[in-house]
């Protein structure tokens, strides 16, 4: 992985579906353009003509009702036709990802191929490069929007329902995404990140996810994380499994992010995030813990997370 920041661009697509709406929006940006030159050369000549010596009645019919009908059945007809797949169906080689929105951070599920299991993990979608990925998109709260610009289109996620999306990386990479519907304090603080790697790194990141978090019960990190009642929030797998109201944390210390894109994921951010939550991400359902909990302790729960490899 490069140190180089994310692209979100749209313009900068790297999967087939992303390349497919470039092409659709270039053409139409194309088209915009030639129908703005020449009805600001029609306008030009009108304004040179002696009033009374246009033919009003034939302008309006055949500018302003034949023209445009023409015009946009063609582009409807054209963007239908290169419309992404939007199936019901996942193709049979996709692979399919859970993805549940919440205020303000994502909730990614996996299923463990060996065995099933329920694999859940956020913030960071690790995706094999060249392979379709389908997504189940739902929301735990409010409507929130899905989108990834240089890998494909944008699907909203609304509460009660699952909706669909299939996005495809063709080489490895890291993208950013961003929530694109407004969800309320920090919905711009809702990023997250889509990681491609190679089939078999992604095999071996895979299986490390499903296995439960590392270490050992005398940490003395493990121990304020509980006797702090940090797992009244969040379930780190092999520790304690209460509680989803946040992150799952059994694998936290391999995300590049914390806080969903909010600081990056090195020691002095960890502590950071931990101590000063709500300095970092003001309204963010995690209290701050600085001033409640010994700084001891709390250096300790970030070290502690920083080993959940
Ligand atoms: C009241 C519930 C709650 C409690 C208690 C809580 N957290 Fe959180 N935590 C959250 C939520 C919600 C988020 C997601 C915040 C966001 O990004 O908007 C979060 C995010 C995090 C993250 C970032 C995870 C990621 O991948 O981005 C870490 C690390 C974390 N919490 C550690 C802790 C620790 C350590 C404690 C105990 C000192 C703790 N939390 C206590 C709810 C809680
Ligand atoms: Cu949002």
């Amino acid at each position: 992985m490069n140190d180089a920041p994310a692209s979100q661009s749209a313009l900068h697509a790297a999967g087939p579906v992303a390349e497919t709406l470039v092409g659709v929006g270039g053409v139409l940006v194309l088209g915009a353009g030639a129908i703005f030159l020449g009805v600001m050369l029609l306008l030009w000549r009108a304004s040179r003509r002696a009033p009374g010596t246009v033919d009003v009645r034939r302008w309006v019919i055949g500018g302003g009702v034949v023209f445009p009908v023409v015009v946009l059945t063609a582009l409807f007809a054209y963007s239908e036709w290169h419309r992404p797949p939007w199936r019901v169906a996942p193709p049979k080689d996709a692979l399919i990802v859970g993805v549940t929105a919440h205020m303000w951070w994502w909730e990614v599920r996996y299923r463990d191929p060996a065995t099933g299991a329920e694999i859940v993990t956020a913030n960071e979608i690790r995706i094999p490069a060249g392979r379709p990925v389908y997504f189940g998109l739902g929301s735990a709260d409010v409507i929130h929007s899905f989108w990834v610009p240089p890998l494909g289109g944008k699907m909203d996620a609304i509460p009660g329902r699952v909706q669909h999306l299939q996005l495809q990386a063709d080489r490895p990479g890291v993208w950013r995404g961003q929530c694109a519907e407004y969800c309320g304090a920090q919905h711009a603080r809702m990023a997250l990140h889509v990681v491609a790697q190679t089939p078999a790194e992604f095999d071996a990141w895979l299986a490390a996810q499903a296995r439960p978090a590392a270490g050992s019960a005398l940490d003395r990190g493990r121990e304020a994380f509980l006797a702090n009642r940090c797992n009244a929030c969040h379930t780190v797998r092999g520790v304690s499994a209460e509680s989803r109201l946040g992150p799952d944390l059994t694998h936290v210390g391999s995300r590049l992010y914390l806080g969903a894109g909010t600081v990056p994921n090195d020691a002095a951010q960890r502590l950071a995030w931990v101590a000063h939550t709500q300095q970092l991400k003001p309204g963010a359902r995690m209290p701050s813990s600085h001033g409640r909990i010994e700084p001891a302790a709390l250096q300790a729960i970030a070290n502690w997370l920083g080993e959940l490899q």
